[in-house]
């Protein structure tokens, strides 16, 4: 079985309820849980920062699929909601990207794992550091919480959730 945390935000239309759908689909894969799931974080937009706020969360998921394959799903997950993005770090309804597979070093044409940015984002480490308080970056051995440091200007919880079920089913 292998660990995998997922990061999702939105900044375009029911930001909430792209979140809760995009989950709703990780749940209903074949072959992949959805584990655990952080609070909301309302965010500030990081990269080009003259856009929307950012509804943000990170999930666990458990499955016995290849990264690869879990690529797929978020990409597919994405075009399914219907991901407007006009040009890269604008806007979008949704965004689902892999921070981390295991403690595994990926590095293909398609995928980078851990994630490249990882520990550069208060939006990714804070919502992470719920799931796992004690994480350590795979590759460098530093833990989120060091580099969360300095990093958590702009990200705020906007609602706090109690498990996955619960998240699925709150009104937005
Ligand atoms: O990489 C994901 C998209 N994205 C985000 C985001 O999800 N949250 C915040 N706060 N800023 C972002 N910039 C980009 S690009």
């Amino acid at each position: 079985m292998n660990t995998a945390y997922l990061s999702l935000g939105s900044n375009l239309g029911n930001r909430f309820e792209m979140l809760q759908d995009a989950v709703r689909m990780l749940q209903e894969k074949p072959n992949l849980k959805v584990t655990q799931i952080s609070s909301v974080y309302e965010t500030d937009p990081i990269g080009y920062t003259e856009q929307a706020t950012f509804l943000n969360i990170v999930v666990e998921i458990q499955s016995y699929l290849s990264a690869e394959k879990i690529l797929l799903i978020c990409l597919d997950t994405e075009q399914t909601l219907g991901r407007i993005r006009e040009f890269r770090w604008g806007p979008r309804c949704i965004d689902l990207d892999i921070l981390l597979y295991n403690d595994e070093n990926i590095e293909s044409e398609k995928l980078t794992v851990p994630h490249p940015r990882l520990h550069e984002r208060g939006f990714v480490l804070v919502p992470l550091m719920e799931l796992v308080p004690q994480g350590i970056h795979p590759l460098t051995g530093v833990s989120f919480s060091e580099y969360a440091e300095g990093q958590k200007e702009g990200v705020h919880v906007w609602k706090t959730i109690d498990g996955v079920d619960a998240f699925v089913r709150l009104e937005s």
